[in-house]
């Protein structure tokens, strides 16, 4: 195993290497209806503190690792780290298309966005538990088509049932981003905002705003600082920004 380079480094120990602007990520999902993105995005484990070792592991994803009905793949579609363990993902858009391996599961989320083909990589840290955690394209209709796997943490398992955040937790998160759509009769927004953190990777999201009169005034296109509380996983506070 390769020593461990950023073991211990840092608490948090999320590294993202995302290249090019945190707005690429494309409007397709909000094009395509905003569903409710958060609530298909449980978080069902936290990353360890403290790495207790180090692993890199190369994936590649694209038109050519489809099997038959399918669209796109990652390959592998599985992969194994162990409880604790610092892991790097050096990932290989083989295709020209938009792809984005989104990790759900975890505290903190993340992605890794790809505008075409090209390698990158990014670091994350395993919760210090058995589990078994869904990765896949945030392409809106790639999971569909193929792109998803598993990443299996220890001897792996299911998740547990959603916990609250534990009690040392950070509460409030303050966000910028810039508002792609506000649907007031839902009391949401979707945000396409920059890293939450200690609560998210950059990226489009839905959101409930409570109460849902801070929504008035606010316009798809404007550029917003908000606040959001990590128990409820609701914003409540929004305001434009330089306001
Ligand atoms: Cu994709």
């Amino acid at each position: 195993m390769t020593k461990t380079l950023l073991a211990g480094s840092s608490a948090v120990a999320l590294v993202l290497a995302v290249s090019g602007s945190p707005w690429a990520l494309a409007k397709v999902e909000a094009a395509g209806g905003p569903g409710d993105l958060l609530a298909a995005h449980q978080i069902v484990a936290t990353s360890c503190k403290q790495a207790r070792g180090f692993r890199r592991i190369h994936m590649k994803g694209g038109t050519k690792f489809a099997r038959e009905g399918e669209v796109f793949a990652f390959e592998p579609r599985v992969i194994r780290a162990e409880r604790c363990e610092e892991v790097e993902i050096v990932l290989e858009n083989t295709d020209s298309v938009r792809h984005a391996l989104m990790l759900p599961g975890l505290n903190p989320m993340f992605t890794l966005e790809f505008t075409g083909r090209g390698v990158k990589s990014l670091r994350f840290v395993t919760p210090d538990e058995d589990i078994t955690l869904e990765f896949h394209c945030h392409v809106e209709t790639h999971e569909k088509m193929g792109m998803l796997g598993t990443l299996i943490v220890g001897k792996g398992g299911e998740p547990a049932a959603h916990e609250a955040p534990p009690p040392e937790a950070k509460r409030l998160h303050e966000g910028v981003g810039v508002v792609i759509a506000v649907l007031p009769r839902k009391s949401r927004i979707i945000v396409d905002h920059e890293e939450i953190e200690g609560f998210m990777a950059a990226m489009e999201m839905s959101y409930v705003v409570t109460p849902v009169t801070l929504l008035q005034g606010l316009e798809p296109g404007d550029k917003v600082r908000f606040t959001i509380d990590a128990n409820i996983r609701k914003i409540v506070d929004i305001a434009p920004l330089g306001e």
